[in-house]
């Protein structure tokens, strides 16, 4: 809050720190007074303290300041509440964002750029992408219980309660990731309920958009479900670990594939893509020579046809 990074953030950053110094300046005041007239009227040698009964100016100044500070705090911030609920205004888009124990989960909009081959659109969960410096609305809901999103640098926060639809809205200034949390106890998995922004420039945002619909869509090809069936039955599962499915040890593990920077099998020029899988799940003593890996082709020997070593490989590829 201290940092602000947005309009919004900032317009309630500003109403604080009004605020904060009117209270330093108060506190100051108050706290000044107390120590002058301690030392001032104290009883000592040759002076007397003296008992008084009211003081009609001081209490009128003393009436009078705090009612006016109020009010003006009070119209501050009903001017400022307008501006924070305003969440439809010149907003780029709205993202539905639900909190279930204990993860955030992003839908975002209807929009041709977002829709997936299954005819859904693109979802993602704890990782939020924005374009910068433009208004975003969030429709909150919740599964459970009640959760509250809350990013500090980019805007307010706001309750998810079961049941029902909030609204709030955010905004980045620049590119950049900002973090934020569940803000509402929700369980023992509350402090891990944590929120990534990721606002970008229209550039970064447009490839991020396109990859990110490109990645969910392996997911919803029917070759990646059979590659995947392929994979766990045949003797992959035996040799290969990928986490949370196969535990095999002869093999390097798999679960990071994709995001491996050494070529397959480390030989030169085998970077790892879909054309290059294909050559080694098909046929691997063929490229290496003596590998305890065997050929999977029908070609080579193998169990194999074309289209079923193409699933594997289709499979392969959501491993990232
Ligand atoms: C008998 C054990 C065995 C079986 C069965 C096996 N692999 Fe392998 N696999 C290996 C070994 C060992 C390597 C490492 C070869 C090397 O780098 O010399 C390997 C390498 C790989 C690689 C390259 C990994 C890298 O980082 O270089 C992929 C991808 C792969 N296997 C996929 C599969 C798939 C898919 C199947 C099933 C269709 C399968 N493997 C079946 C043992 C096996
Ligand atoms: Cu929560």
């Amino acid at each position: 809050m201290n940092d602000p990074q947005g309009p919004l953030s900032r317009s309630i950053a500003d109403l604080y720190w009004i605020m904060f110094a009117a209270a330093v300046v108060v506190l100051a005041i108050v706290v000044g007074a107390l120590v002058v007239a301690g030392i001032r009227f104290r009883e000592r040698p040759g002076h007397q303290a003296r008992q008084y009964h009211g003081n009609n100016l001081l209490e009128l100044i003393w009436t009078v300041i705090p009612t006016l500070m109020v009010i003006s705090f009070s119209v501050l911030s009903f001017q400022k509440l307008a501006y924070v609920n305003d969440v439809d205004s010149g907003a780029a888009m709205t993202i539905k964002a639900e909190g279930k124990q204990w993860v955030w989960g992003f839908q975002y909009p209807a929009d041709a750029k977002f829709k997936l081959s299954d005819g859904s659109y693109l979802k993602a969960a704890e990782e939020l992408h924005v374009p910068a410096g433009q208004k975003i609305k969030l429709e909150l809901s919740a599964v459970d219980v009640i959760h509250a999103f809350y990013v500090p640098k980019l805007g307010g926060q706001k309750d998810a309660v079961p049941g029902r639809t909030t609204t709030m809205w955010i905004q980045a200034d620049r590119p950049g990731r900002y973090v934020g949390q569940c803000i509402e106890f929700c369980g023992t998995g509350h402090a891990d309920m944590l929120i990534t922004v990721v606002a970008q420039n229209p550039a970064e945002y447009a490839a991020w958009q396109e990859a990110a619909v490109r990645q969910a869509n392996l997911f919803n090809d029917p070759a990646v479900a059979t590659g995947k069936q392929l994979y766990t039955t045949l003797a992959c599962a035996g040799c290969h670990t990928v986490q949370g499915l196969t535990g095999g040890k002869v093999g390097p593990e798999l679960t990071h594939l994709m995001s491996q920077k050494t070529p397959i099998g480390g030989i030169a020029g085998l970077d790892v893509n879909e054309a290059n899988l294909v050559k080694w799940v098909g046929n691997a003593p063929g490229l290496k020579p003596g590998v305890v890996m065997p050929a999977f082709s029908k070609a080579y020997g193998g169990p194999l046809d074309d289209a079923q070593i193409l699933s594997i490989v289709k499979f392969l590829e959501t491993l990232k």
